[in-house]
């Protein structure tokens, strides 16, 4: 699980040399592409499909006589008085204005049967449709999505995204016809966690790109971002009671370079940002291993009152903080209570994987003192599934979060016999930093080659054993990036297999299948051609 490590100096990385690469490589096929077919600052203006829809919806009913076109007199309409569909109407209006040229105005729905152009309504959806799922109708003369909260109109609203043709996602104005194939969908989430997580502590990825992955995920409904805020190489949120964490702690990353932090007003407003887009932050201080930094920077953590060099290589389990001095616990009653109160959502991810630094019995101890805490700051405790370890008190709602590559973990059976729930995130599945294949040239295989299928083809509610569907919360596909370093890094190793893991929290099972499922990913390409997203052309996948 260790990757060799890369030398501390500013060499520069293999990732940054293959994203110049990939870049090239693109221009030579737009080059090769002229002239022939529609290239990405062209694509195709095709009219999508009912059925091109990704994550798959509950139930469609195409109305294949029907269409609605969005003209330049078009209105995005919202529930008279509500705040959550006036915003998500701004939403749309914004997406829809950058690509149509239309001035798409956004005014309160008038009583009576919708108008025409596109109405968010929060009345008359299906039953079904709980608590962020939608309804969704197109008819000749107008667009109607219905639902019961914000959360399930922003869910339509991704819909019809991908509904419109691909050039509806371009940043620039371009021409119609702005066509929705006509029909009904209604459509609610198999699970209510469908996440997604980034790594900005191996290298720390700036507040724009992580806004930037936001918009993206949530274009596949996912829901949660949990943010891996703190590791040995780097502490990434600057905290009043320790201000030596991001300031020092925060100063290097894998391969020596100088790193970075959000302040606090940078994280509030990011959490803010993804509230918009209704996705949740989930914030991680990984403990009591993982934690060189704050070792670094603060010597009373250390069991030896000696803080070691900064670290920038890659090895794991090396580092713990020191679980029988109390100013252990001092300190992280101050970083969880801190970071609790910047954070409105439900989890605080405690960590607690590969803490090899630390005796079964001090895991323990340190885990059972550190839970009531997070309890304590009024949040839900989230933890890699070793947090079930059977020595552990049990608090009941916690979540483990399986990473493991088996399909039986006695650590995960133990927590959910005594109450707690899990998020489904297995490593040879769901992470995003495995290599799809041994030409990958980014990544890790520690876990296998991980090709679009593979992340697709597995059942959550059924993948561990002792882990009924019930106690499933969810799923979720970690980017780790130990060779993770720009954007473009990013967007090729989740792209397209984080919306492979999406559509397994958000479609019924009855609905899953890969040829299927190819085929829909294969009409996402053109959409992330027109966004500019680098993705890996999985050769799986029937790309047009
Ligand atoms: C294991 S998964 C880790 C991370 C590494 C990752 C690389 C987990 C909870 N721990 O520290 O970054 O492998 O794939």
């Amino acid at each position: 699980m260790s990757l060799p490590a890369p030398s501390g100096s500013a060499r520069p990385h293999p990732s940054r040399l293959r994203s110049t690469a990939t870049r090239l490589a693109s221009v030579v096929l737009l080059a090769a592409g002229a002239g022939l077919v529609t290239v990405s600052t062209a694509a195709p203006a095709t009219a999508a499909s009912m059925s091109d829809v990704v994550p798959a919806p509950a139930s469609v009913r195409p109305d294949s006589g029907t269409t609605y076109t969005l003209g330049p007199d078009a209105r995005v309409l919202t529930e008279p008085g509500s705040a959550p569909a006036a915003g998500v109407g701004a939403y749309l209006a914004g997406i829809l204005r950058r690509s149509t040229g239309y001035a798409l105005p956004v005014a309160p729905a008038p009583s009576g049967t919708p108008a025409s152009g596109v109405s968010l309504l929060l009345t008359g959806a299906d039953p079904s449709v709980g608590d962020q799922g939608y309804q969704l109708d197109v008819t000749a003369s107008a667009v109607v999505i219905r639902a019961r909260t914000g959360a399930g109109l922003f869910n339509g609203v991704q819909t019809l995204r991908q509904l419109l043709p691909p050039r509806i996602e371009s940043a620039t104005v371009g021409p119609g016809p702005w066509t929705v194939p006509g029909g009904r969908i209604v459509d609610h989430p198999r699970f209510g966690y469908r996440g997604a997580m980034l790594d900005v502590a191996r290298h720390f990825h700036p507040a724009g790109t992580v806004k930037r992955y936001i918009d993206r995920i949530a274009l596949y409904k996912i829901n949660y971002l949990h943010l891996h805020l703190s590791d040995d190489q780097g502490w990434r949120i600057a905290l009043d009671a320790r201000p030596r964490l991001a300031a020092y702690g925060g100063s290097t990353q894998v391969g020596g370079g100088s790193g970075g932090y959000y302040t606090k007003a940078e994280y509030q407003d990011l959490v803010a940002y993804a509230a918009q887009r209704y996705v949740t932050i989930v914030p991680e201080i990984d403990m009591p291993g993982h934690t060189n930094a704050a070792l670094a920077s603060y010597a009373e953590l250390n069991c030896d009152g000696v803080a070691p060099p900064l670290y920038t290589g890659t090895d794991v389990g090396f580092s713990s903080l020191c679980t029988s001095k109390e100013s252990t616990y001092t300190f992280v009653k101050d970083v969880l209570t801190e970071l609790a109160a910047i954070t409105p959502g439900p989890y605080l991810h405690i960590g607690g994987d590969e803490a090899h630094a630390t005796s079964p019995a001090q895991y323990a101890a340190f885990v059972n003192r550190v839970q009531p805490m997070v309890a304590g700051a009024g949040k839900t405790v989230m933890g890699w599934h070793q947090i079930g370890a059977a020595a552990v008190d049990h608090s009941p709602g916690r979540v483990a979060q399986y990473w493991g590559t088996t399909t039986s973990d006695s650590q995960v059976s133990t927590a959910v016999s005594r109450g707690a729930k899990v998020v489904l995130s297995p490593a040879n599945r769901a992470y995003l930093d495995m290599k799809y294949t041994s030409s990958t040239t980014l990544g890790q295989d520690w876990a296998g080659y991980v090709e679009v299928r593979t992340a697709y083809d597995w059942n959550p509610g059924s993948y561990l054993r002792g882990v009924p569907s019930s106690a499933v919360l969810g799923v979720e596909a970690p980017l780790w990036t130990e060779t993770i370093v720009t954007e473009d890094d990013i967007e090729y190793m989740a792209f397209p297999r984080l919306p492979a893991i999406a559509e397994l929290g958000w479609s019924p099972w009855s609905t899953h299948g890969w040829d299927a499922f190819r085929r829909r990913l294969a009409a996402q390409g053109p959409r992330w051609d027109v966004m500019g997203i680098g993705f890996y052309r999985s050769p799986q996948v029937p790309w047009a």
